[in-house]
C-alpha cells in the first residue's frame, strides 16, 4: 500500500505509521485523514500486534491544516461536519484497534494533533516535545477526544487551564502530570517506542485488545457494570490459546510463546 501523506510499514508484527507532511508540521489534511484511516484498517487486515505512531521532521502534528480553511469566504463553515466525517471516526478507530497503539511524540503536538497523541494507548514523548491545546488561540474548543481524555488523565483543573489558555506543556511536565507514560531523551525516543512495541507484539494480543476495551469502558461505568464487563472479557480471554499457553509455560517453568490468539 502506498501513501502520499503518511509512511506506513509493517515489520515482524509491528506497524509504524509516520505522519509525513513535515513542511506543514504534519497538520491534518483531508487526504491525510483518509490515508491514516486506510492504514489503521490495514493493521487489522495484516494482523499487526502493535502499532507505533510518530511524525516526520520536527513535529508530531500541528492539528488541522489551517491553510485549507477559507475563512474570508462568505457563508458559514460547519466544523461540526468535519469532526463528524473525519476526526471522530479517526479517534474511535484508533481506540477500537485490537492491538496496543504507542504514540511516539517527537516534537510539538498541537490542537487535534495533541489529542490524537493522547488517544494512543501508551504515549512516549521526546524531552523536547510539547503539547498545546491550541484551539482557543483560534476561537475553537478542544476536539479529537481532548475534552474526554484530558480531564481523565490530568484532572479537571489542569485540563481546564490548558484548554482555556492554550499554554504549551513540555514533555517532562506532561509525564509528571500523568498525561503521557514517559518522557525520554530525544535520541532514544524511537528505540524506546519500538522496543516497547516489539515486546508488546510478543504478548497475548487478544488480551491486550480486551484490556483496551475494559479500561476505556471503565471511564464511564459504575463498579457493578465494570465487574460484569470484566466477567465477560475474562471469559473471552480464558477461551483463548494464549491463556492455555501462559498457564502451561508457568507450570513447565519456561517462557511462554504467545500467538496473540
Ligand atoms: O478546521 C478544522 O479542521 C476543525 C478542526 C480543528 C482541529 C484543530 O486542530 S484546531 C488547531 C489547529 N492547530 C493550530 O492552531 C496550531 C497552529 N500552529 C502553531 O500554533 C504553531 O505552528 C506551532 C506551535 C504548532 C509550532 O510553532 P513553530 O514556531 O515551531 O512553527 P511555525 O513557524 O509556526 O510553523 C512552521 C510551518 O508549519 C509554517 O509554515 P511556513 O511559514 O514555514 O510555510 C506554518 O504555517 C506551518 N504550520 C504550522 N501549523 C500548521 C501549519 N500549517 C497548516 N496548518 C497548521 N495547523
Amino acid at each position: 500500500m502506498s501513501f502520499e501523506t503518511i509512511l506506513f510499514e509493517l515489520t515482524d508484527d509491528v506497524a509504524v505509521l509516520t505522519l509525513n507532511r513535515p513542511d506543514k508540521l504534519n497538520a491534518f489534511s483531508i487526504d491525510m485523514h483518509k490515508e491514516i484511516r486506510a492504514a489503521l484498517k490495514q493493521t487489522v487486515k495484516d494482523k499487526a500486534r502493535a502499532l507505533v505512531i510518530t511524525g516526520a521532521g520536527r513535529a508530531f502534528c500541528a492539528g488541522a491544516d489551517l491553510g485549507a480553511r477559507d475563512v474570508k469566504a462568505e457563508g458559514e463553515m460547519d466544523l461540526g461536519a468535519l469532526l463528524e466525517k473525519y476526526y471522530n471516526p479517526l479517534i474511535l478507530s484508533l481506540k477500537d484497534l485490537p492491538m496496543p497503539v504507542i504514540g511516539a511524540v517527537n516534537g510539538v503536538a498541537a490542537g487535534a494533533g495533541a489529542n490524537f497523541a493522547l488517544a494512543c494507548d501508551l504515549v512516549f514523548a521526546a524531552r523536547s516535545a510539547s503539547f498545546i491545546q491550541a484551539f482557543i488561540k483560534i476561537g475553537l474548543v478542544p476536539d479529537a477526544g481532548g475534552s474526554f481524555h484530558l480531564p481523565r488523565l490530568i484532572g479537571m483543573q489542569r485540563a481546564m487551564a490548558l484548554a482555556m489558555t492554550g499554554d504549551k506543556l513540555d514533555a517532562e511536565t506532561a509525564e509528571q502530570w500523568g498525561m503521557i507514560y514517559q518522557c525520554v531523551d530525544d535520541d532514544t525516543l524511537m528505540d524506546t517506542a519500538m522496543d516497547c512495541a516489539r515486546h508488546l507484539a510478543t504478548q497475548p494480543t487478544r488480551s491486550i485488545g480486551l484490556i483496551k476495551r475494559l479500561m476505556t469502558a471503565s471511564l464511564g461505568n459504575d463498579l457493578n457494570t465494570q465487574l460484569e464487563l470484566e466477567r465477560q472479557m475474562q471469559r473471552v480471554a480464558g477461551l483463548g490459546t494464549d491463556y492455555r499457553e501462559g498457564v502451561q509455560a508457568f507450570l513447565e517453568k519456561r517462557a511462554p510463546k504467545f500467538t496473540g490468539t
